[in-house]
């Protein structure tokens, strides 16, 4: 029922309930709940959820930002506000389910949670008392909650002995990339970005990806500020920068060191920050005097008028920011580019001002405020016989398939799937595909629908969503700890992942006190107590850590030095441009088969590969669709429209041709990770990825690429 809603009073309490007055004759009372955007993305909203109806017969009408927490300002992306229509979707997996089909088929029967977890805990008993590494946790960011992530569930595989997972499949690179120069994944403020004079927008698309943070770019822009982005595509963003350069994928190293090459050459270094503050400075600068524009434009197929002016801008104006995202560094060279691009404001010394610097990651500020090993536990771990391989989540594909031997250990017997759909997100789906296939492969999902892996489960377990469980969130774009309480009580028969973690602890007879935290304790007693405000979470569902405003302006980066890491860092020598595994300049041969680099970044009315059945979502989206520049259209006799193949040796992948400049030459765009059961021939981008690792960090390089585009 639709009730015009004349007056919510302000928030301020515990549970924020608020008395409403509705139109009708009977005023229905509605509360608004404070919640938290679980998604993977930056900006970790605040939530207010308003609920409807009489207990047990509650119902979320509206799901909004609060106005109230800075980095959201009461505004959300279109996905997060249509979260009621996901929550509440007719495909919603409200019990159990029992696969009656092949594996893939997506055949299942209803069952009583009983029966699914008394028949799960003897399997995986049965497994682990053999071989326990022969089970394997699957999961990322579906939440990035820290009880209904890796909270209970952590606890449960590590007292189970299974395989450990390297989470990789995001941000390793640039992240570990980080951590070697800096120290730590801590940056700028981005509130901060408001005041900045130049933003250099580089391998991020906000306007998709990070919406908040526009807002503070178009803000910065509208006092004046330049913006510039360094994207092969012409996103939405880029077209509203002032400028736009348009690199080849994977040459962003390059640029940096070409960039370094003129601030040398223009002298527009800060020689006094980098005295104080900087290390292994002069290998570096040796590396960078070997990069002269025409050099890096020929490697990066812009120009080198491009790059010299861009070093000029860089190295004159103050402040001057950089937000790097980790559209960047998903290549081969992607820690090596990071690396050098984290240096450059380390250079002109732009981290003397607030304003100045750079952001790639916030979750860094948190590492001390949260109680990781607490939620985790991975003491439990000393509990077992032999301390687990690690599995590493890009490569499953390869990994459900191999045979036991003395490097891998043993085969893979069962996977625990949870925030997660490998089969559609996972690179060299067909493989990945294949795996998830074995009959001999014993395979749980805990979800919230039927995506393209649960279709492969033995059990699909039905997972609660945000809005019907309690979780603590942090951010790796602001530094506000977060509290997430429950809306509305768990639809059908759904439980919380840690609740059903909690029940399988039971029956596989772990009786540590740990397996008995409810999830409100867990989400309460996420945060150490000197660090976070218990009270301010309580009260309005988020409280700031202390961090300095200018982090950098007088060094004290957190390395053992104290200065950032220009040359050496632990295990890594100077950085150095990493050429593509797949590229025309590195592999010569292979791109006279496939010319085309593509790249699948974020679609904007998805997340990955979650909203993709929501239907006014997808018709956002229409359909799966590549873009091509005019020039690469036109010789394979290609218009808007047509239906078209996208191929390499690994598989092929049909879409609709987008003939748009948002393409340069040379360089496809597969937007969105698409279901591939939504696909227009069962497959995805991922069909086209290979599992070959970045230089640093063990990540996936799913934009470093070659395919061949024709008529289908
Ligand atoms: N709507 C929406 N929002 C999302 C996501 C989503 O799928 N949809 N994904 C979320 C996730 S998981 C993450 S990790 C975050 C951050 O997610 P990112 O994947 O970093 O997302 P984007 O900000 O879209 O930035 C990627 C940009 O990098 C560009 N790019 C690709 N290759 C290169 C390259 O070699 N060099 C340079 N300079 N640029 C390159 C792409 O064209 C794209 O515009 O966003 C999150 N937000
Ligand atoms: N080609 C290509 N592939 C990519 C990328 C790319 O840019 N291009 N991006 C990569 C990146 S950056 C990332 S982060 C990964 C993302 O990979 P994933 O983290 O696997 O992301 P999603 O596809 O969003 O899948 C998350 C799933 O978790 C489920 N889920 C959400 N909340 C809960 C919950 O509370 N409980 C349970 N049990 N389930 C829940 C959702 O329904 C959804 O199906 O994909 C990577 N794959
Ligand atoms: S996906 Fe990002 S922008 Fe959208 S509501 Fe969640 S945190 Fe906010
Ligand atoms: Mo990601």
């Amino acid at each position: 029922m639709v009730t015009a809603v004349t007056a919510i009073t302000t928030v301020t309490a515990a549970t924020v309930v608020t008395a409403v007055v509705a139109n009708t004759a009977a005023a229905e009372l509605t509360r608004v709940v404070q919640a938290v955007c679980p998604h993977d993305c930056p900006d970790t909203c605040a939530l207010h959820v308003t609920v409807q109806g009489a207990a047990g017969a509650e119902r979320v009408i509206r799901v909004a930002g609060d106005p109230a927490h800075p980095p959201t300002q009461g505004v959300l992306c279109t996905k997060v506000s249509r979260y009621a229509e996901r929550c509440y979707a007719p495909d919603r997996v409200l019990t159990p389910l029992k696969r009656v089909g092949k594996k893939g088929e997506g055949r299942f029967v209803p069952c009583n949670w009983d029966e699914a977890l008394d028949d799960i805990a003897r399997r995986l008993l049965a497994i682990s008392a053999r071989e326990p590494q022969a089970i394997l946790p699957y999961s990322y960011a579906g939440t990035m909650g820290l009880v209904q992530g890796d909270g209970m569930a952590a606890r449960f595989f590590h007292r189970l002995g299974a395989s450990l997972l390297d989470r990789s499949i995001c941000s390793q690179a640039g992240a570990d990339a980080l951590v070697a120069t800096y120290g730590a994944k801590v940056g700028m403020h981005a509130e901060h970005f408001v005041h900045s004079r130049l933003i250099l927008i580089w391998g991020s698309n906000p306007i998709t990806s990070s919406v908040h943070f526009w807002n503070l770019a178009q803000q910065a822009k509208r006092a004046g500020a330049r913006l510039v982005c360094i994207d092969p595509r012409r996103t939405e963003t880029a077209e509203k920068c002032h400028q736009h350069i348009a690199l080849l994928p994977g040459t962003d190293g390059a640029l940096a060191l070409a960039l370094m090459h003129e601030l040398i050459h223009n002298d527009a270094l800060d020689h006094d920050y980098i005295a104080q503050h900087v290390e292994g400075w002069p290998a570096l600068r040796e590396r960078a005097l070997q990069w002269p524009p025409e050099r890096a434009a020929a490697v990066c197929g812009i120009s080198a008028e491009e790059v010299r002016t861009l070093a000029l801008a860089y190295g004159s104006t103050r402040p001057a920011a950089i937000r790097l995202n980790y559209g960047m560094q998903r290549v081969r060279g992607g820690g090596n580019a990071t690396r050098l691009i984290a240096m450059l404001p380390c250079l002109v010394g732009a981290w003397r001002q607030p304003a100045g610097g750079l952001l790639l990651s916030a979750s860094g500020w948190f590492a001390d405020a949260k109680r990781t090993a607490w939620l985790q536990r991975p003491d439990l771990l000393d509990k077992v016989a032999a301390h687990p391989r690690t599995i590493n989540m890009v490569t499953i594909g390869d990994d459900l398939l191999r045979p036991a031997s003395p490097a891998f250990g043993p085969r893979i017997e069962a996977v625990v799937v949870y925030n997660s759909n490998p089969v559609a997100v996972a690179p060299e789906s067909a493989k990945v595909a294949q795996g998830f296939a074995r009959e001999d492969l014993f395979t749980v999902v805990l979800e919230h629908f039927l995506t393209d892996t649960a279709d492969h489960a033995d059990y699909v377990l039905p997972a609660t969503t945000q809005l019907e469980h309690w979780d603590a969130h942090l951010s790796y774009g602001h530094t506000y700890a977060m509290l997430n309480r429950p809306a509305i009580a768990p639809l059908g028969q759904a439980r919380s992942n840690a609740q059903i973690f909690r029940d399988l602890a039971a029956r596989m007879g772990f009786a540590e006190p740990c397996f008995a935290d409810s999830d409100e304790a867990m989400a309460r007693g996420a945060w150490v107590s000197d660090k976070v405000d218990a009270a301010a979470l309580d009260a309005q569902g988020w409280s700031k850590l202390a961090t300095p405003e200018a982090p950098f302006a007088h060094g004290g980066f957190p390395t053992p030095s104290g200065k950032a890491r220009a040359a050496q860092a632990p295990g890594l020598g100077v950085p150095d441009h990493v050429p593509n595994y797949e590229s025309a300049l590195s592999s010569p041969a292979l791109a006279a088969r496939y010319p085309l680099a593509m790249i699948s970044p974020p679609a904007r009315h998805f997340l990955n590969s979650t909203f993709v059945n929501v239907a006014s979502l997808r018709a956002a989206e229409k359909e799966p669709r590549l873009e091509m520049h005019a020039d690469d259209a036109a010789a394979r006799g290609i218009t808007s429209g047509h239906t078209v193949r996208v191929f390499n040796d690994r598989g092929s992948y049909v879409a609709k041709a987008d003939v748009s400049d948002r393409a340069r030459p040379g360089v496809v765009n597969g937007l969105g990770i698409w279901w591939r059961k939504h696909g227009l021939n069962g497959t995805n981008v991922n069909q086209l990825t290979h599992q070959r690792l970045t230089d640093i960090g063990r990540a996936p390089s799913f934009y470093d690429c070659l395919v061949e585009v024709e008529r289908n």
